[in-house]
């Protein structure tokens, strides 16, 4: 006969309490004995393949998650002032935002990036900044995460070289980088170099990682933007887990042993407002995950753990009543630590309009410590095992991920999926799905669709002076370029773009002498642009989602008609350019409201990613359209709007409207609208709503 499932247990719990014995888990609620784990007929063991019930036998209650919140903005300074009192108030470990122009691979100086400098994270542009970032941080003592996915290999060089001029050696370090190209492809959009070439310097990392710096996760394989850009649990899972094949065959490929690294690949998950589904989708990631290694060829049980970070949806947020986001980031930090995560971010309230504030920052943070320290629900190991519910759903989302996941490996993988557009539209389908399900009411958001409030109490917001962290980032650049031996630079430029021509030798290491010669980030990320080219991805706009959503509805087909009368009137539909200016990829509003005023009988164009206002104008001239629709999520919509303003004026369409939507702070409406936007929509707008104003806005302006 086989061991019972509870001395398996404790034979497991006891490695991972070291001296402590296992009776100091036993809890005493004022009478009520409580044990640290309970067994059903199930059998399943938390600590135990196929992990279901979690990676560690005494999870939270031997060594709670980590409080590991993302932050960054403006100057490395300001950062590293942030983080060090987040750390002083009960955070564990660190999680570095970048801006856009370091995602994107641009120095501070590039003229791509006038809007984007320093404000959704931090700038950097050479080991000069990195080194003031983790400045009286220790990185033998801190774990650290990046996330960061285009410019992948100067921020990981940067960081080496930061730290070993700390005095830290590379092995020393422990942490995250995201590492993640694949969902880049798909969702997020901070891509540099096509596909193929990606997928190199995936496996370069690992490759790398895996020989110089043991403690750290050489990836954070990542479904939370998939979440985020409205994928459904079935979808998030199947597509991350997917990804998470290739980038095991990647590093297959070159030669190194699954058992090697498969211990240091990490996941991303985000998590939702349906509760328990979201609790499942841990347990099923995580089982789904250990039969795949095994089928992929692991043997240590290490590398079969699906070991994940979460955060909190930053979509669930509105920018209507916000103080219910914290109510519903709690929420959803519970589903996430009942899930079994090893990590956690909770995002702050005021996120759906603005980066967060000090005390917005500190409520998020104190969700998660009230969460360990308070609720008690860290000393029982996966409390909601054996609950029917939660198993059903479990059962459910790894068969019918399962599936999908079969679906894709048929196709050849999810690196040939990505370039076939197929999972991008799929999951564009299900957001705008999701959408019309709100607009309509089917689905409840207090405070947006239903106890909607008259008027709304301004929230103060953080605002960043974008001119002025350029400022002092170009004078460090110019500093750093003066400074440094300009041969000994060049010459390790030159052998890093001979790594990439070659295909061969490591880019991460050869990128690595380039920072310590003071390469810059646009010069290390150029020299690998030079032969892998920059990536121009097609935009594509599906048609008939919203439409099919909405059949027999009287509101759509009152807007419906209003545009066909449109038509009839002036010969041609009412034309929009959707434009999406600077960095900023976040490409799921704009997708939504493509789709649904193209199912209206608008006549819609939609740009391409990451133009300059000079470029949308010019489009919105080739297209004779009535309307520029602008998405901004990157706070760049100061810059860019007026900028783009001037130049339709410049081509005398000076009566183009504009119309912005994403996340705007209430207190730039009035700035926007002297500058001469037309009409602002933030988060929650319903798109019927958008779509009948808009038109009117046209008439407008055509009457006139
Ligand atoms: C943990 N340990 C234990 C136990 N639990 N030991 C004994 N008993 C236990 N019950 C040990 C682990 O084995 C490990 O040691 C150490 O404690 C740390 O635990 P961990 O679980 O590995 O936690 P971690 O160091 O915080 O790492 C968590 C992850 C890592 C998930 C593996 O990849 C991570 O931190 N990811 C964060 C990614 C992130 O910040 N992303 C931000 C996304 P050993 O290491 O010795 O085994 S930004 C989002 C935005 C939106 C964006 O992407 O755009």
């Amino acid at each position: 006969m086989g061991k019972a499932p509870r001395d398996i247990w404790t034979h497991i719990a006891s490695t991972e309490l070291r001296d402590t014995p296992i009776d100091a888990l036993k809890r005493d609620y004022g009478g009520l004995d409580v044990d640290p784990v309970y067994f059903g007929a199930d059998a399943a063991i938390p600590g135990v393949e196929p992990f279901t019930r979690g990676v560690r036998a005494t999870m939270y209650a031997n060594r709670p998650w980590t409080i590991r919140q993302y932050a960054g903005f403006s100057t490395a300074e300001e950062s590293n002032r942030f983080y060090r009192q987040a750390l002083e108030r009960g955070q564990k470990g660190l999680s570095v935002a970048f801006d856009l122009a370091t995602h994107r691979g641009y120095d501070s100086d590039h003229p791509r990036v006038v809007g984007d400098v320093g404000k959704a994270g931090v700038a950097i542009d050479s080991v000069e900044d990195m080194k003031l970032l983790f400045d009286g941080i220790p990185l033998d003592q801190m774990s650290v995460s990046m996330t960061m996915n285009g410019a992948v290999i100067p921020v990981l060089a940067m960081f080496i070289v930061a730290a070993e001029e700390q005095g830290v050696a590379p092995e020393k370090l422990s942490g995250t980088i995201q590492n993640d190209i694949l969902k880049e492809f798909m969702v997020r959009n901070t891509y540099i170099y096509p596909p193929e070439p990606s997928m190199r310097i995936v496996g370069d990392i690992i490759a790398y990682t895996n020989q110089n710096m043991p403690k750290f996760n050489s990836i954070s394989i990542s479904g939370y933007h998939m979440h985020e850009a409205g994928a459904t649990a079935i979808q998030e899972l199947a597509y991350t887990l997917a990804d998470g094949i290739d980038y095991v065959r990647a590093a297959q490929d070159r030669g190194l042993d699954i058992d090697a690294f498969a211990g240091r690949l990490s996941f991303f998950f985000g998590i939702g407002m349906n509760f328990f589904v979201e609790v499942a989708k841990l347990r099923a990631a995580r089982s789904l995950w250990a039969k795949i290694m095994t089928d992929l060829g692991a043997k240590d049980p290490r590398s079969k753990m699906l070991r994940t970070h979460c955060q909190t949806s930053g979509v669930s947020l509105t920018e209507q009543d916000p103080y219910n986001n914290i109510v519903r980031t709690a929420y959803e930090g519970l589903a996430a630590v009942l899930g079994g995560t090893q990590s956690l971010h909770t995002n702050s309230f005021d996120e759906a309009i603005a980066l967060p504030t000090e005390m917005s920052s500190r409520i998020a943070r104190n969700t998660q410590l009230i969460l360990q320290h308070e609720t008690r629900i860290t000393d029982v190991v996966d409390p909601l095992g054996g609950s029917y519910y939660v198993e059903a759903l479990t059962r459910q989302l790894v068969e019918k991920a399962q599936a999908l996941i079969d679906e894709v490996q048929a196709q050849g993988g999810m690196t040939q999926a990505v370039q076939s557009g197929e999972p991008k539209l799929a999951i564009e389908r299900a957001a705008a799905e999701r959408q019309a399900g709100i607009d309509k009411g089917e689905e409840v958001i207090v405070g947006v669709n239903r106890y909607r409030l008259e008027t709304e109490a301004p929230v103060e917001t953080l605002e960043i002076d974008n001119a002025k962290v350029r400022a002092s980032q170009i004078r460090r650049l110019e500093a750093v370029r003066n400074r440094r031996d300009e041969a000994v630079c060049r010459s390790a430029l030159d052998a890093l773009r001979e790594y990439a021509a070659m295909d061969e030798g490591n880019l991460l290491e050869a990128a690595v002498a380039a920072a310590r010669a003071r390469a810059t980030l646009g010069e290390i990320s150029q020299a690998m642009e030079d032969v892998f080219g920059r990536h121009d991805a097609t935009t594509r706009v599906l048609s008939g989602v919203y439409a099919a959503s909405y059949e027999n509805d009287a509101q759509y087909a009152q807007v419906a008609d209003r545009v066909a009368t449109f038509g009839a009137t002036h010969g041609r539909a009412p034309a929009i350019f959707i434009a999406k200016m600077g960095q900023d990829g976040h490409d799921r509003g704009a997708k939504v409201i493509a789709t649904a005023f193209a199912d209206l009988g608008f006549a819609v164009q939609m740009g391409s990613l990451f133009e300059t206002p000079h470029e949308v104008a010019a489009h919105a001239e080739q297209l004779g359209v009535d309307a520029v629709g602008v998405s901004s999520l990157a706070a760049g919509h100061k810059t860019l709007v007026p900028e783009l303003i001037g130049a339709l004026r410049d081509r005398a369409l000076g009566d183009v409207a504009v119309i912005v939507g994403g996340v705007i702070p209430s207190a730039d409406y009035d700035f926007l609208r002297k500058a001469g936007v037309a009409e602002i929509f933030g988060p929650g707008t319903n798109v019927l709503d958008a779509a009948f104003s808009v038109l009117s806005t046209i008439e407008g302006r055509l009457s006139n």
